[in-house]
């Protein structure tokens, strides 16, 4: 099948690129189609998402030099829909000079008296600066008096200071940093401003412990440091969101006294998935952005000539003081053909309802070459009260990662296991009974890995229902040949 590609989104604009010719790209089949991601380069984190004046608008951390992590500037992409997406030019670049100068870092975006104003963090060293914009998002004007945040509070030794959450309660903006205390753990450092311009730290709006003797090289791997908070109201309770030793995890709790007194926890997504934000101004829904990771070693980035993959938009709720997540209803409006029992691709959603029955591990086996030299199988481990994907066999590629994924799950009595599946190109993006997720990248080598199936082991496993569609390539111009 010839690879339909987002390069050719309309009016896309053409982004520095590291000399990896375009139709190199369009013909790579890891490369994703429905999912947003730059026309080419590194992108990492989403940025301020955000709807403003009718459109969905995406920033994200980007490379302009090539498919390696570096010089970070704010990729931005403006959407009708949230699924399908137009580049715009990079809306923020470090400023020479600057408290930006060596790049601009994670941050939000609110509207502060009709004024769209960005805040990010600059680095060296991490301070925290402003941005405004005339109302396009287009173009931004960096705040003459930046750093509004020069330095973490006298007395506290952090182990880092960056990726602003900005939110109103009554005429005050309050912030929360992403931090941590060296040698104790992650903590999220919560401030006070009238104006966004001067702000007052106030105190940890909460805290971890890193395991005893953790401490890495990096703190982050560690627990050490939480990386972008974000925080917001679900029903009666708050949601704290932070990246910390590579994913991403939730405190659900009671704010009080600006504090939150975290009741559960639990993992957003356990699998190659980072630096989650959700969007300002979506009105009553919650919608959350996720960086989808690569599992593949620097130099195949570097020679795809692009590296990094925005998550589906992902909609939050609370089903009791279960986190409830799901796929915008949005998503539904890529779906193509409707495909029977023996559909195979590598751009698909799948809807699966399995009763585990008498099997230990039941699921789908995906991404199969027809003689099994490669395959990933998904499955919930009844024994392990646990969803994993393993990738032992996704790939005859050695570069490609081959690690075992997984998290805590537990069905109910006779509850069946229901999975939507997302593939895309190198992408697996699974929700399990809404209440579990797992994004896994997969690299198959083979041009046939592309069938699916029941996987069960140890017993018997029943499809209690099945369905599936082609997905449509967010690009148009690609779609009708043009
Ligand atoms: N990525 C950004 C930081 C953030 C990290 C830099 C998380 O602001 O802490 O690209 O992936």
């Amino acid at each position: 099948m010839r690879r339909r590609d987002f390069l050719a989104l309309a009016g896309a604009v053409p982004l520095a690129g590291a000399g990896v010719p375009p139709a190199k790209m369009a013909a790579d089949p890891h490369r994703p189609q429905y999912h947003f991601l730059p026309a080419a380069n590194w992108m990492n984190d989403p940025n301020a998402p955000i709807f403003w004046q009718g459109q969905y608008h995406m920033f994200y951390q980007y490379n302009p030099n090539g498919a390696f992590w570096g010089d970070m500037h704010w990729g931005h992409a403006v959407s009708p829909d949230m699924v399908r997406w137009t580049h715009r030019p990079v809306a923020l670049a470090p400023t020479p000079g600057g408290p930006d100068k060596d790049g601009v870092f994670s941050g939000c975006a609110v509207i502060d008296h009709g004024v769209p104003t960005a805040i990010y963090t600059g680095v060296n060293p991490e301070t925290q600066c402003i941005a405004t914009s005339g109302g396009n998002l287009t173009e931004w004007k960096k705040y003459p008096g930046n750093p509004v945040i020069a330095a973490p509070p006298a007395g506290l030794e952090v182990a880092g200071f960056r990726d602003p959450a900005v939110w109103k309660e009554g005429e005050t903006w309050l912030m929360a940093l992403g931090s941590g205390f060296r040698g104790k753990g992650g903590a999220v450092l919560l401030y006070e401003s009238s104006d966004l311009r001067h702000w007052h730290y106030l105190h940890p709006l909460a805290a971890g412990r890193m395991k005893e003797g953790a401490r890495e090289k990096d703190p982050v791997d560690s627990g050490e440091m939480w990386e972008c908070p974000d925080f917001f109201p679900m029903d009666s309770r708050r949601l704290l969101i932070v990246s910390t030793e590579r994913v991403v995890k939730y405190l659900l709790g009671v704010y009080q006294d600006h504090r939150l007194q975290a009741e559960t926890m639990g993992g957003i997504d356990y699998g190659s998935y980072y630096a989650a934000r959700t969007m300002a101004n979506t009105g009553g829904r919650r919608i959350l952005w996720g960086w989808l990771t690569e599992g593949r070693s620097a130099d195949a980035q570097r020679a795809a000539g692009w590296s990094g993959v925005m998550s589906l938009p992902r909609e939050l709720s609370l089903n009791g003081s279960q986190v409830r997540m799901r796929p915008a209803a949005e998503v539904e409006t890529l779906r193509g053909a409707r495909l029977g029992t023996d559909a195979q691709g590598d751009c698909l959603e799948i809807v699966a309802v399995i009763d585990p029955g008498s099997a230990p591990r039941a699921g789908l086996k995906l991404r199969a070459a027809p003689d099994a030299s490669e395959q990933t199988l998904l499955y919930y481990d009844r024994a392990e009260k646990r969803i994993a994907v393993d990738r032992s066999h996704a790939s005859t590629d050695p570069s490609a990662d081959r690690g075992m994924q997984s998290g805590p799950f537990l069905l109910g009595p006779g509850e069946p296991l229901r999975l939507r599946v997302f593939l895309d190109g190198s992408v697996i993006e699974i929700f399990a009974n809404e209440r579990f997720c797992l994004t896994a990248r997969v690299y198959p080598a083979g041009p046939s890995s592309t069938g699916l199936g029941l996987y069960a082991s140890g017993g018997t496993a029943q499809m209690l229902s099945f369905d599936a569609w082609q997905m449509r390539p967010i690009s148009p111009a690609r779609l009708t040949g043009a």
